[in-house]
């Protein structure tokens, strides 16, 4: 199926011209048929003679109704202008045109209707000449009379060359439906209706709707006034969705693929049209089937920055159109450059940011998003409409400049080695300190930026030889071992320690590197300690006592005591109910 939406100004014909195409009524509403006058988009549809189906998009001229006319344009790729012979080009055959144009319609078809009434020459030449200098470019040109039916096989078959023409749409889009239409219907709720630009649809779907991002189901669909049990685009669709109360949604809401679009108030964009300069303040931005008060700030001589007062889903390469309904001025059209913005604190940030605009085009960059953001998460890339073709990974989902992360790399290292010499008895760096530093927004990027002979252990960056002591703590350790090393289980007292320069920071170093067993505050042993003791112990008449053992350890209740605790805890022995002891577990246990 293909979409056409119908342009141009009041009671030139477009309504009876689709009514003489496809024999439905476009006016829907008993106001229009009284007034003669279309108010609202209608919608009807036709086989051409290829036997493809066009459905069309009726819209409204009167002046008054363009926002209503905006929204059934703005999602339709192809558009048919209308103009009377007998009136000629008018006010809104130029505000529709300079609409087309401003949203970058590059399809559609000129129709001079009523040419039974005058001759339609003078204004197919005027209207061609006014869109040949638009985004439509050189159109075809039928005349045409529905009240004699002359020119009707003509334009059926400018129709099918039309449609030929037209791009295929891209099948595996996400989902954005932007609802023109929301209605009741009795006994299924409530059913929206849009024009399905891109992807597909299937009853049983999972989609969000865009104002609150609250998940919604489809519960039916239809397409040409039947039932579908899927629906690809381009078409026409009635979605009928479960459990939505009627007043949650309405023109311009969107039905969207979950996860897949980032909702967003504030973008870059290009304007083109009136100076960026000359632009009012406040201005409607018109995108899909939605109209949305935007505030307007200048950033560079066609590039400016907007403040919506609703979010919207949008897309980097979006076109849209920005009017002042007051003056019934399409003011430019526009290209979405950004859909995440930097904020524009620092003083010359909105020059700079002018300068990156400047640069932008619209087109997704993958690379030149990762140049700018540095550091960004897939998934969000995909929600701005930045497809992620090419680039892996750093870590988990992020992904980066290259040479940022280059950078990134050496700073890890540079930070690292600073924090090491200011705390050399720390076994590294903890990873969260570095990611504070680095300014990272996710420990898992700092894991990934740690280079050999740098590693992670245990929750820290540090070398691999990591473990080696400290110089003055290593000699202070080899000056116990000579001192202690034949009577093992005799610890050094505080005052010794203090001597040998062994404050609570350096024995907690040298007991991570396993070169000391603390058995209480200020209480250390040489590693190899419990399994001696354990062995000693095994030697002794089961159960002993507190003082058998220490006398067998030839040491104090100040050791002793401890020590036959860490023999408890580790299995090694078994505490009895009269305080005697025996060893349980064979001696060498204890050493695992
Ligand atoms: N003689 C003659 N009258 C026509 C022709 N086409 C439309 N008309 C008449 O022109 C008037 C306006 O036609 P509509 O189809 O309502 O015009 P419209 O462009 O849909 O108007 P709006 O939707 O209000 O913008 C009606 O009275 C039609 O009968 C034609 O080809 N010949
Ligand atoms: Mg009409």
């Amino acid at each position: 199926m293909w979409v056409v939406a119908t342009a141009g100004h009041v009671d030139h014909g477009k309504s009876t011209l689709v009514r003489a195409l496809t024999g439905m009524e476009p006016d829907r509403w008993a106001e229009e048929r009284r007034r003669g006058m279309t108010i609202d988009l209608g919608f009807a549809w036709t086989t051409l003679p290829s036997g493809g189906t066009v459905a069309f998009v009726d819209v409204p001229g009167h002046e008054r109704f363009v926002p209503n006319m905006l929204a059934g344009v703005g999602p339709a790729p192809a558009a048919l202008l209308v103009v009377a012979a007998d009136e000629g080009w008018m006010p809104q055959s130029a505000e529709h045109l300079a609409a087309l144009h401003a949203l970058g319609v590059a399809y559609g078809l000129l129709v001079v209707t009523r040419a039974d009434l005058a001759d339609p020459g003078p204004a197919l030449a005027h209207a061609r000449a006014e869109i040949a200098a638009t985004s439509l470019g050189a159109v075809d040109a039928v005349a045409v009379s529905a009240v004699t039916g002359a020119g009707l096989p003509e334009l059926r078959d400018a129709l099918d060359r039309l449609v030929a023409r037209l791009p295929d749409p891209a099948a595996g889009a996400p989902v954005r439906l932007w609802v023109d239409r929301s209605f009741t219907v009795r006994g299924s709720g409530t059913v929206v209706t849009g024009t399905l630009g891109g992807g597909r649809l299937s009853v049983g779907d999972h989609l969000e709707l865009a104002d609150t991002g609250e998940p919604v189901r489809v519960r039916g669909l239809h397409c040409l006034g039947a039932p579908h049990a899927r629906v690809d685009a381009v078409a026409r669709v009635a979605v009928n969705l479960r459990n939505v109360p009627r007043e949650r949604l309405g023109r311009g809401d969107a039905l969207l693929t979950p996860g897949r679009f980032r909702r967003t108030d504030l973008l870059d964009v290009r304007v083109a049209g009136d100076p960026a300069a000359d632009l009012p303040a406040t201005l409607t931005l018109h995108v899909g089937a939605a109209a949305v008060t935007a505030r307007v700030r200048p950033l560079g001589p066609d590039t400016a920055r907007l403040r919506l007062v609703r979010p919207l889903p949008l897309l980097v390469g979006d076109r849209a159109l920005l009017r002042d309904p007051g003056r019934h001025h399409v003011a430019g059209g526009v290209t979405v450059l950004d859909v995440a913005p930097p904020p524009l604190t620092r003083r010359g940030a909105a020059a700079a940011r002018a300068r990156v605009l400047a640069g932008l085009d619209g087109r997704p960059d993958l690379a030149g998003e990762l140049r700018r953001r540095l550091l960004v998460r897939r998934g969000e890339l995909t929600r701005m409409g930045v497809p992620v073709t090419t680039a892996a990974p750093v870590a988990g989902d992020w992904l980066a400049d290259p040479g940022h992360w280059r950078a990134l790399a050496a700073r890890l290292a540079d930070e690292t080695a600073r924090y090491v010499a200011a705390h050399p008895l720390e076994p590294g760096v903890p990873v969260d300190v570095l990611r504070q530093r680095l300014d990272l927004p996710d420990r898992a990027l700092v894991e990934a930026l740690v280079r050999p002979p740098l590693r992670v252990r245990a929750g820290r960056v540090g070398e691999d030889a990591g473990d080696a002591l400290p110089e003055p703590v290593a000699r202070a350790v080899a000056r116990v071992r000579a001192e202690y090393g034949d009577r093992p289980f005799q610890a050094p007292e505080a005052d010794r320690l203090a001597g040998l320069g062994l404050g609570p920071r350096e024995i907690g170093a040298a007991v991570r590197a396993g070169e000391l067993l603390r058995l209480a505050e200020n209480v250390v042993l040489l590693p190899g300690a419990v399994d001696d003791a354990a062995r000693v112990l095994a030697r002794l008449p089961q159960p002993f006592t507190l003082s058998a053992a220490r006398q067998a350890l030839d040491t104090t209740r100040r050791v002793a005591v401890p020590l036959l605790e860490l023999l408890d805890r580790r299995g090694v022995t078994r505490r009895l109910p009269d305080d005697a002891r025996t060893v349980v577990a064979p001696p060498g246990v204890a050493a695992s």
